[in-house]
């Protein structure tokens, strides 16, 4: 089999027993693999690398080991524990920290046990303690010397550059699709003053730019699966130079919903501001010092604006005939589109509120 041909270029413990899909990602593809060393169980991840949204896989995978090894000496230091707290890269056989052959690009971590990553916020203490994770992540980054870093992908969260990208979709209209979405092209079109917003603020050195996770939605941080508190922020892809503001607003357009990212029935979505309350807790806790009493008022903001900019590239890439995201039936970036415009115009019309609490949090 081919997975297990894969598997055996990694320097696993044990002989490996089962290897299986695993994961809810959009993006790569993850499977779970089962170890056997005389009868003890060792259980790894296996993940093949989608290479069309990371041609420059080299760049990424030398970003994750450099993050990852810093992660794992600042863990030590605040006597934590680096096996379980930050990802671990298991080695190829030949030294490198992936295996390529003709199909793809292949990469394996330690599996992290007894842990679950979770697709919607099950109640307030989990999401503070989400906030925590990602807060604390930045924090532990803050000293991370970046010029090694490359940008995996270009204007990842460049709201006005995925705006462009929006339009041209629109235009070129190649899955004929633009005719029936006409009052989702508007939803954008009305908001496009707002685009380049953050991208400005960083532009001109208002708010810092920093080493950020860029992709903090909520099952990308593994709880403990007995006392649901945190202990792993997962999926570094996309760890490259950003905003604060994205890291927030992405985990809130993510968690603060009370419904799936791809509910159907819109009365199930919403923004939930208690939720934002609790996450907003236990960032402001987790990021302490480190965030400027500007980026604290932009909070609000980048919420908006990153689910914003999410419901945009759904938009999209229904435009675009799905190219970019998996889906599992046709109209699937469509339904996450409708929940990510609901999620913003909910937000809208609590921004003040939004900003009191941030306010009410923050350490600056
Ligand atoms: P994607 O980029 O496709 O979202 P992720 O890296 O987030 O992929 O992994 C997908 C899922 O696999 C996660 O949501 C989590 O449930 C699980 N997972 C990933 N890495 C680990 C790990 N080291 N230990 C345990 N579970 C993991
Ligand atoms: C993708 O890899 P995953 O599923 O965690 C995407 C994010 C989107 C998210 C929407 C590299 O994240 O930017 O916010 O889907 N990742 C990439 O669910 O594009
Ligand atoms: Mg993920």
């Amino acid at each position: 089999m081919e997975l297990q041909n894969i598997a055996e270029k990694f320097d696993l413990q044990g002989k490996i027993k089962n290897i299986e899909p695993y994961g809810n990602g959009h993006i790569n593809t993850t499977y779970l693999i089962e170890c056997d060393d005389n009868g003890k169980i060792y259980r790894y991840v296996l993940q093949k690398i989608n290479t069309n949204v990371f041609p420059d896989y080299k760049g990424l995978m030398n970003n994750i080991q450099s993050v990852t090894s810093f992660l794992r000496e600042k863990i030590i230091a605040n006597n934590g524990n680096p096996d379980r707290e930050t990802l671990n890269l298991v080695p190829a056989i030949d030294g490198k920290c992936y295996v390529q052959n003709q199909d793809g690009v292949y990469r394996v971590y330690k599996f992290i046990e007894d842990t679950i990553a979770l697709q919607i916020a099950e109640n307030n203490e989990v999401f503070e303690g989400a906030g925590f994770a990602f807060g604390n992540f930045v924090k532990m980054l803050n000293e991370f010397d970046a010029s090694g870093l490359c940008e995996v992908i270009k204007n990842f969260h460049n709201t006005a550059d995925r705006f462009q990208k929006f339009i041209n979709a629109v235009d070129k209209d190649i899955a004929k699709r633009a005719d029936s979405v006409r009052e989702e092209i508007d939803f954008v079109l009305k908001r496009s003053a707002m685009c380049d917003s953050i991208v400005t603020l960083i532009e001109n050195k208002t708010i810092p730019l920093r080493v950020t996770h860029n992709d903090t939605k909520l099952n990308n941080v593994l709880i403990s699966a007995e006392s649901c508190k945190p202990i792993c922020v997962i999926d570094l892809d996309t760890i490259m130079p950003g905003s604060l503001l994205y890291d927030f607003g992405d985990a809130i357009r993510s968690g603060c919903n009370t419904g799936l990212e791809d509910e159907p029935d819109l009365t199930k979505v919403g923004f939930d501001i208690s939720l934002y309350e609790s996450f907003t807790k236990g960032f402001m806790s987790g990021v302490g010092s480190c965030i400027t009493a500007l980026e604290r008022d932009m909070l609000s903001l980048g919420s908006i604006m990153m689910t914003f900019e999410c419901g945009m590239r759904f938009l999209t890439d229904y435009l675009e005939g799905d190219v970019y995201f998996k889906i599992h039936y046709p109209e699937h970036n469509l339904v996450r589109c409708h929940t990510q415009f609901k999620m913003v115009a909910d937000m809208e019309n609590l921004r003040y509120k939004m900003d009191d609490i941030a306010r009410k949090y923050s350490k600056v």
